[in-house]
Order: structure tokens, then sequence, then C-alpha cells
């Protein structure tokens, strides 16, 4: 049994080997062209094309106008079995001034080493003898601004700094990118997105949740609903105040008819906020609220219109006390204040709502609470959007300050 495995390995390795050696000869290196033709209807050619670094590959196909042609791009997997990466139909079927078209398959963004290339006939209607010419057209991108595949998986992410730009591409409807950000701690982060302003994608963020499984805790859909814009455009996430931690953002497209080939750049911007004064989520609760000084600001923000700041304080003796709040003028925010009961509960002292209706002529504005006599204890404040439509996603100030 063992020997009829070895065996069977070995002549794997050959059939391998035999295909590689076959190949070799029609091989043609990046940016080189091969002019070729298809024998029979039947006939298959194989080309070998090693990349010697990751990169963008497009292929430049040439051909006859009504002829019909498939072009599949391959990589050996390891038991010698050929995957397919993409395969491209042409069958361009209007006359040209010289009876040949040359048009260009989507760029995949594919990891170093061997790949291969098929052409062969459609179908019998679509199979001609002429002459056909293929080129691959390859950009060597080892470095770390571009994006690696593949990456379809966030356990294949491919790991960006934060403040650094990654320049990537969706290669079909169906590819999912996922990138990882390292927060080495409590700090600001906000996804920027550059992308053909005709795509429609998705940007989401994900942290990972204790059982090690992918939490969406963002989705941005980055598209553009004008009819005139061309080239590029540049759109920003919501900004999120995150843990230390590893997070994950994945880009795709909306839907088949969002996708676009182009290249995208997408960048996380972060700000490390160890040491500051500022409020640290996940908050959402009395038991995980941010701590604060009296008389001292925290700046913090709501990352979504679902998004709830709680904040704890406490008092040594009795004193009077009002909360200050400083806020862009189209935020609308409720601010509350609990005291904490013996049993743990949380009694609402105060609610304040903090807007304006006025035109600002500054970029914020700061409102004061009605004062509060306090007794020793141990208070919460909770911030929260009023509504919808009162959501910003600008930082906001926060303190409490003593008469
Ligand atoms: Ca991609
Ligand atoms: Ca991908
Ligand atoms: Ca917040
Ligand atoms: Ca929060």
């Amino acid at each position: 049994m063992k020997n009829r495995i070895v065996c069977a390995v070995v002549c794997a390795l050959a059939l391998v080997f035999a295909a590689a050696c076959a190949a070799e000869e029609n091989g043609f290196l990046p940016n080189g062209t091969i002019t070729d033709n298809l024998e029979s209807a039947e006939d298959v050619k194989t080309y070998l094309l090693e990349l010697p670094e990751p990169g963008g590959l497009r292929l430049r196909f040439e051909y006859v106008t009504g002829a019909d042609y498939d072009v599949e791009i391959l990589r050996p997997k390891d038991d010698g079995t050929l995957k397919s990466l993409q395969k491209t139909n042409f069958d361009y079927d209007r006359d040209t001034v010289s009876g040949t078209i040359a048009e260009q398959t989507d760029k995949l963004r594919l990891p170093e080493g061997t790949y291969y290339v098929r052409v062969s006939a459609y179908n019998y209607s679509g199979y001609r003898n002429d002459d056909y010419s293929l080129t691959a057209l390859y950009d060597a991108e080892p470095g770390e601004e571009y994006e690696k595949e593949h990456n379809n998986v966030a356990r294949k992410a491919m790991a960006i700094a934060g403040n650094a730009g990654v320049t990537g591409n969706l290669a079909s409807a169906e590819d999912v990118d996922f990138y990882r950000v390292t927060m080495p701690g409590p700090g600001t982060f906000q996804a920027i997105f550059t992308f053909a302003s005709t795509g429609d994608y998705d940007l989401e963020v994900f942290r990972v949740d204790e059982s090690g499984e992918l939490s969406r805790i963002q989705y941005t859909n980055m598209c553009f609903s004008g009819n005139t814009q061309t080239g590029s455009l540049t759109r920003l996430a919501d900004k999120l105040r995150l843990p230390a931690g590893e997070y994950y953002l994945s880009v795709k497209a909306y839907n088949y008819v969002g996708y676009r080939n182009d290249d995208y750049v997408l960048c996380a911007y972060v700000e490390d906020e160890s040491g500051l004064p500022a409020e640290r989520e996940f908050n959402g609760k009395g038991a995980a609220a941010t701590g604060i000084d009296l008389n001292a600001s925290v700046v913090g923000n709501l990352s979504s219109a679902e998004d709830v700041d709680f904040y704890r304080f406490s008092i040594g003796q009795q004193e009077s006390a009002r909360v200050r709040f400083t806020y862009v003028p189209r935020g609308d925010y409720d601010v509350t204040v609990y005291e904490a009961k013996a049993d743990g509960t949380l009694s609402k002292i105060q609610y304040t709502n903090f807007c304006t209706s006025r035109e600002a002529v500054t970029d914020t504005i700061t409102g004061s609470a009605d004062g509060m006599t306090l007794g020793a204890g141990t208070y919460y404040i909770k911030v929260n959007a009023y509504n919808y439509a009162g959501y910003a996603n600008a930082d906001y100030t926060l303190a409490v300050v003593t008469d």
C-alpha cells in the first residue's frame, strides 16, 4: 500500500514536471508577446507564465473579428491540478479596418510564481485558424503599498500599517479584499477610500470577538450617485474610536453592476490616544463607562447614530456641579446624568438636550446644563444622538465642572 502511494506521488510529480516542460516550450516572459494559432476547433494551447514578483497582470489578446476564444489564467495547485483564476471570452464580431481587434482582460493581482494561460475556441462556430497574439502586461508590485492576493478571507488578510495607503483592485465582481490593521493603543480609526466614481463598493470594518469570530462594527457603502462625475472619488467612512487590537477591513463590490476593475486606494487613518483624556470604546453600557475627573475635559464622538457613550465620575463630598458640552452645530445630542444606587442600578437625575437652531458662525458650540447639587458618590453620564437626523460624527467635548 505504502509503495503504491509513493508510486502515485512520483507519477503525479512526473506528470506535473512533464506538463511544465511541455508548456515551457510555449512559455512567455512577462510583457512578452506570443503569436500562435489553433490548428482545429478542439485544439487547446497552453503557455507558461512565470511572475518573478507579486504584481498586476492583465492579458492583451489580438484576434480576427468574428472569432470566439476563451482565454484562461490558471495556477498549479500543490496536488498538481490546475485552478482557474480567470476565464475571459473574446468574441468581437463587428468589422474593423484591420480585420483584427485587440482587447484586454480584467487586471488580476497575483503572487509571484508559475501560471498558465490557456487559449481555446469557445465553440465550433467560433473557431478560426488565423493567428492570434497574446501579451502579458505585468507590473511588478513587491512593495507593501500594493494589495497582495489571495486575500478573500480574513485569515489571509494583508497586514497594512495605519496612515499608509494601499493600492488594490477587485479582480471580478466576486473578489473580496481583506486587510488587517493593528492598533497598538486605543484611539481613532477612520477608513479613507479612493475609488472609480462609477463604481459601487462595500467597505466593512470588523473586530474579533471573544470566540475569535469576526464581528462587524461598521458598514459603509462607497458610491457616487451623480451622473456627470468622472475619474476617481475619495470618501471617508465615519470615524470610530477603538480599543487596542487587531481590526479587519474588507472591500467588495456592492453588486454585479457596481463592480469596477479599476484600482482603489484604501487608507486606515489612525491616531493613538493612549494616555489622552478621550473616551474608551466600547462604552455602550454603564459597566464599561470611561472614567473622567471633575473639571477635566474628555473628547469623544458618536461613531454612528446608534452609538452610546457612557462616562463615570466620582464625588468625595457634596458639590455643586454642571455638565459642559461642546459640539458641532449640526449635531443634536442627549446628555443624561445618572446616580449609581447602592444596589448598582442607575437612577436618572438630569436630562439635557444639546442642539442649536440658530445659525452658528463658529465650528463648535459650547452649552452648559443646569447646576446640580451632588452628594458623595458615583455618577454616570450617557451621551447619544437625539435621533437619526441629529447624529454627527464629529468630536464632542464633555466636562463636569464644579461651580
Ligand atoms: Ca483584489
Ligand atoms: Ca481578493
Ligand atoms: Ca463613541
Ligand atoms: Ca460608544
